[in-house]
């Protein structure tokens, strides 16, 4: 007789009296570490923009993962950086909060660039947050062979030791690999997507951190983003694509209103919806429209058909060009932006 199956039974019993858990877990980074990737591989979905330009993120966005056994709300944050502006100086401030609030905080680190001060300086100030558990994450593992990653496993168990606390775990990741294999195992429905890109793993990992909780958000929630700010968000996300220098940090966008077309038949509707695109300065304004407009189509046109997605409804898409002058650093301006 073995005694495996008791134990595994034993161990199913024990699964199914858990107490159910939910809470909050942010990732934190420097710019670029690939977070908002991470969040929306989690969530099986896009609740976060992402882009190549560093400072992607300019506010907290919540991504909820629903699972039997506990509900994880990610909290994705704007990467952590040396400000230059009054908006940067906001932007981290949002990080420090958030990292004091939740019940878990996920340091992300690129498996493809070296530990540097940045991320030095980010994990000093989170030794500080002593009740709350930190789990490393290397991100963007498809990027590098497993002799490096090995190394950046070892730097940042060890930048841990230097600073005097020790990782609650580990867990190398990759996103892009996750995504690969969502049509397969998406983690959002019943806990799966344990494959090659671990982000399954992580929620594994993450979810016996959290408190005993019943649900937080209602089933189905995927984000507590109001729809306004996800459509303005994936205007700016297509604006980013293609723009150099400082052109993406001078890029704002503020939806105006989201009216449904009056006297449309009830099987076609149409949803009008009018945007602005706000830039620092009037010599800026033409690259963001392009040659006879090309360019401002062409945002339009790649963002119009994420926001049809995400609405479940055919789009108008009205987009004007504004000059906020200077507004990353106008208190005034800043303001009427939203931040
Ligand atoms: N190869 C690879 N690229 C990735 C992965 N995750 C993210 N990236 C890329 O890294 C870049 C930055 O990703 P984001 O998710 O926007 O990074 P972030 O940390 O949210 O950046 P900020 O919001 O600016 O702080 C994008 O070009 C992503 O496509 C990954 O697992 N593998
Ligand atoms: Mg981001």
């Amino acid at each position: 007789m073995s005694v495996r199956p008791d134990t595994e039974a034993a161990a199913q019993q024990a699964a199914n009296n858990a107490p159910h858990r939910a809470g909050f877990a942010c990732f934190v980074g420097r710019p670029n570490a690939g977070k908002s990737t991470l969040t929306n591989a989690l969530v099986g979905q896009k609740v976060a923009i992402t882009s190549n330009r560093p400072q992607t993120t300019r506010h907290t966005v919540r991504g909820i993962v629903h699972r039997e056994d506990a509900q994880l709300i990610l909290v994705d944050t704007p990467g952590l950086h040396k400000p230059r502006t009054l908006l940067g100086e906001r932007l981290n401030d949002v990080v420090r909060t958030t990292w004091a609030e939740v019940d878990v905080i996920g340091f992300c680190l690129p498996a493809d660039q070296k530990l540097g001060p940045g991320d030095k300086y980010i994990v000093k100030e989170l030794a500080g947050i002593k009740k709350t558990p930190k789990i490393a994450v290397i991100t963007k593992t498809d990027l590098v062979d497993s002799k490096q990653l090995a190394e950046q496993l070892l730097a940042v168990s060890r930048l841990g030791e230097e600073l005097g606390f020790e990782w609650a775990e580990i867990v190398p990741v990759s996103a892009v690999k996750a995504e690969q294999e969502a049509g397969r195992a998406p983690v959002n429905k019943g806990g799966g997507g344990r494959g090659a890109g671990q982000v399954g793993l992580l929620a594994d990992l993450i979810a016996p951190l959290l408190p005993e909780s019943p649900p937080l958000y209602p089933e189905g929630d995927l984000t507590d983003e109001p729809e306004m700010v996800m459509v303005a968000e994936l205007i700016r996300e297509a604006a980013l694509e293609g723009v150099r220098d400082e052109l993406p940090h001078s890029i704002a966008v503020v939806v105006e209103e989201m009216l449904p077309r009056e006297n449309r038949p009830a099987d076609k509707p149409l949803l009008d919806i009018h945007a602005n695109v706000y830039i620092e300065r009037p010599s800026q304004k033409g690259i963001i429209i392009g040659p006879k407009g090309k360019r401002l189509k062409d945002v339009g046109t790649k963002s119009r058909k994420h926001i049809e997605a995400l609405l479940g409804t055919p789009v108008f898409l009205d987009l004007h060009v504004k000059v906020a002058k200077d507004w990353q650093r106008d208190p005034k301006q800043l303001r009427k932006l939203g931040f």
